[in-house]
């Protein structure tokens, strides 16, 4: 079911990533072409002079980053082998991710910080509402630049697949999905910059750990929900059922490539 879905969403994904690809090669060919005219045989020395100077806007607009696509691989490592505390065969599994790019300051989660209604709901139910409302809210503020999400992952032999679109105003990405059945608990990523030194990075890999959102009280994997007033600070999730001798277990992995 859960690869019904994901391969939908994959989908909707590609045919909205194949007509920005379209777009961009169109730019891209203009690009080349300008670059050559420089080295073109037409000895007209005016001719030449223009074609120079196109040649140089080119190449200028070549150093801008622009934006750039990017394909996001999410693959679960939660196991029963790497995390055998109370693990909850047979339903395990991860809820559609639900993201965005982002300008600096924007914070979809963070240890020490409260979460909002979204984050709650997606870390207790895996629901995206009304975590996408407010991820549109902050695109409509300039902080986000473009919301992305997934279908759910409930067979840790497939993987999430999403292409994302950052730009210059947004280079950084975050996302989280619940870790499911839990009462709060989530994984994700938080600020993951793709632009090193004014250029778009080739691909990044990070490890992804459990957290609580701090909106429920429940301390197991099926505890019956125990909401809580004022919310509490997201904090890591408990080291009983993500750690191993004092080190934490990731439970996801995700590789960021451009396209
Ligand atoms: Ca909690
Ligand atoms: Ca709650």
């Amino acid at each position: 079911m859960s690869r019904t879905t994901n391969r939908r969403g994959t989908m909707a994904l590609a045919i909205r990533a194949a007509a920005t690809a379209l777009l961009m090669g169109i730019a891209a060919d203009t690009a080349a072409a300008q670059a050559k005219m420089p080295e073109g045989k037409d000895k007209a020395a005016d001719k030449g002079k223009m074609g120079a100077e196109m040649g140089m806007m080119g190449a200028e607009h070549g150093k801008t980053a622009g934006s750039a696509e990017y394909t996001l691989v999410v693959k679960g490592l939660w196991t029963p082998e790497r995390h055998p505390k109370d693990y909850p065969s047979g339903s395990a599994h991860f809820s559609g991710i639900i993201g965005a790019t982002h300008a600096n300051g924007f914070m979809l989660f963070k240890e020490g910080m409260k979460p909002t209604p979204g984050l709650e709901r997606l870390s207790e139910m895996g629901a995206h509402s009304p975590l996408d409302a407010e991820l549109k809210a902050a695109v409509a503020a300039g902080k986000a630049g473009a919301v992305f999400e997934s279908g759910a992952l409930k067979d840790f032999r497939d993987s999430i697949v999403v292409t994302v679109k950052v730009d210059e105003k947004h280079p950084l990405l975050s996302f989280v999905a619940m870790i499911a059945p839990s009462p709060d608990w989530f994984t994700g990523v938080m600020a993951v910059d793709l632009m090193k030194d004014g250029h778009w990075m080739a691909s990044r890999t990070l490890d992804l750990y459990a957290y609580d959102s701090g909106g429920d009280e429940g301390t197991t994997y099926r505890a019956a929900d125990v909401d809580n007033d004022p919310k509490k600070p997201t904090t890591r999730a408990p080291s009983t059922f993500f750690g191993a001798m004092g080190a934490e277990v990731p439970v996801a992995r995700v590789t960021i490539t451009r396209r």
